[in-house]
């Protein structure tokens, strides 16, 4: 692996976001300096490098959702707009001195595995090969747009562009102006673009439940306090973390009484922001709180109030080429459509065609769901490291409290490779098999299986996305390697 250093030990990581350069730095910490970092995109960041949309910002605090390892107490505001999570991911990688270690611009295509020699073999766009000892796929869930299938979309002469690929070069000063979905994406948009375009129709599918915000910026003296005591930066962390798991039953179980305890502080919320009864009935979610994703907006529903913000709840007919049909017959003209309509695939889905041991494909292997083993080995493919894979997402706190586990587990795992001379370890398929029954066990109990579409589901209904509990809980559980679980061969 030509840009590594030289070394019989070499490891790759796929995709350099958050789980990419956390991994890289825990590596680094553990004396570990034999990996390459392959990243299809010509820069660091992942979902921060592409979702770049007015008012795109994290909707989890910057204290909780920044690495354990490389807190900052520089934050602008509670939580951060996007370009400072950028700034922050490419200011970590600099001071690590990733740089040296990444092949930018490199995707990966095809990966397979050799038993005899316990390493894979990685393809690029490029046709080049290279050979890995252990691979760490962090290629994100949430990267593809998903464009929505509708009649006509291809026939529009205006301006369409999606959310994760927003045309900056195109102003939309004085435009007449559609945004497709009312997701987390949308949430943030709205808002933003509401002042300054002459209108905007919201095309809303399904309206979602929205928590009040309460951002806040950060004060000098606030950020000179957390440098200078950088243990109230790490009890803000905690505070914030502990929150969310307390809140998290109200959030993840299938708890009608529970749930009634969100929706109040929703309904209370909107009742606040728009006053027209007609308005708020048509903005009231009628799935329980907690089934797709909780969003947080103080601008959002109150966009709607502005007279030149329109919400279309008729569903669309087609897309002509200059403007919406719906489908009670109203044409609405627009200058621009922006899809806001979420992304393609999940945690839950092959990248490209992974090939494990005995030819066994990992496309065949999850062709019934994906299944991993604490959401980050397969059974048949040694050596091989998932972060943020099936069902390890989180619905009511950080991603990346999931992620730091998988990354102690997966830099634990590597150790014991290399210093013991191993071929490789491959996770027992009864433990994996047992695993995933416990986890759908307790999937029947959790609100997202109680009957309303999301991308957390599957085609089938089933959910290879969320972990079912408490981010603690799966902590403890994926932390350690515990090599009893694998097929250790030397
Ligand atoms: O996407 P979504 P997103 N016609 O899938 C609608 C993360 N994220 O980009 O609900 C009409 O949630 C669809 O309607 P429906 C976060 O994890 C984080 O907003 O399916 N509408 C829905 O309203 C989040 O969960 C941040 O009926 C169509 C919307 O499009 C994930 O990304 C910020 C349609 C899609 O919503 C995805 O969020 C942003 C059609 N044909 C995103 N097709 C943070 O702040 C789809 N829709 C961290």
């Amino acid at each position: 692996m030509s840009a590594a250093s030289p070394t019989d030990f070499p490891i790759a990581i796929i995709g350099a976001g958050f789980a990419g350069i956390g991994t890289a730095i825990q590596l680094k910490k553990a004396g570990i300096d034999s990996f390459t970092i392959f990243e299809r995109a010509g820069e660091v960041g992942g979902t921060w490098r592409d979702n770049t949309y007015p008012g795109a910002a994290c909707d989890v605090p910057s204290h909780a959702y920044s690495l354990s390892f490389e807190q900052i107490p520089t934050w602008s505001r509670r939580f951060a707009p996007s370009g400072e999570i950028q700034d922050y991911l490419r200011g970590i990688t600099d001071k690590w001195k990733l740089r040296k270690h990444m092949r930018m611009k490199t995707e990966i295509v095809d990966a397979r595995f050799d038993e005899a020699a316990g390493s894979w073999t990685l393809t690029t766009g490029e046709d080049e090969t290279f050979t890995a000892r252990v691979v760490v796929s962090c290629v994100g869930g949430l990267v593809d747009p998903a464009l929505p299938d509708i009649k006509g979309m291809q026939s529009y002469s205006g301006e369409l562009f999606h959310t994760a690929r927003w045309n900056h070069d195109y102003d939309l000063a004085g435009r007449r102006v559609a945004v497709i979905g009312t997701g987390a994406s949308a949430v943030q948009v709205v808002p933003e673009v509401a002042g300054e375009v002459e209108r905007l129709d919201v095309y809303q599918r399904t309206a979602s439940w929205v928590m009040p915000k309460r951002d806040k910026v950060y004060s000098e003296g606030y950020k000179r306090l957390l440098a200078r005591f950088p243990a109230l930066l790490r009890a803000s962390r905690s505070s914030k973390y502990w929150l969310t798991e307390l809140l998290g039953p109200i959030i993840f179980l299938d708890n009608k009484r529970l749930a009634k305890i969100g929706e109040r502080g929703s309904l209370a919320h909107l009742k606040h922001q728009v006053k027209d009864p007609e308005l708020r009935e048509k903005l009231t979610p009628s799935f329980q709180y907690g089934c797709k994703r909780i969003l947080i907006s103080d601008e959002y529903w109150a966009a709607f109030e502005r007279p030149n913000v329109d919400l279309v709840t008729d569903p669309i007919e087609e897309i002509k080429s200059n403007g919406i049909e719906t489908r009670d017959g109203s044409f609405r003209e627009v200058d621009a459509i922006i899809l806001a309509t979420g992304f393609a695939l999940g945690l839950a889905s092959v990248p490209f065609p992974i090939t494990g041991k005995g030819g066994r494909r990992l496309e065949d292997t999850w062709k019934d769901g994906a299944v991993a083993y604490k959401g980050m080995n397969v059974a048949g493919f040694p050596n091989w490291f998932i972060l943020m894979g099936p069902n390890t997402g989180p619905g009511h706190t950080s991603v990346l409290v999931y992620t730091e586990a998988q990354i102690a587990h997966t830099v634990a795992a590597i150790k014991k490779i290399e210093n013991e001379g191993l071929r490789y370890v491959d996770v027992r398929q009864e433990v994996q098999d047992r695993y995933n029954e416990r986890l759908q066990g307790r999937m029947k109990h959790m609100v997202w299986s109680s009957g309303c579409n999301s991308w957390y589901l599957s085609a089938d209904g089933s959910n290879h996305s969320l972990y079912p509990g408490f981010a603690a809980e799966y902590v403890l559980r994926a932390r350690p390697f515990r090599v009893r679980d694998y097929e250790v061969v030397a």
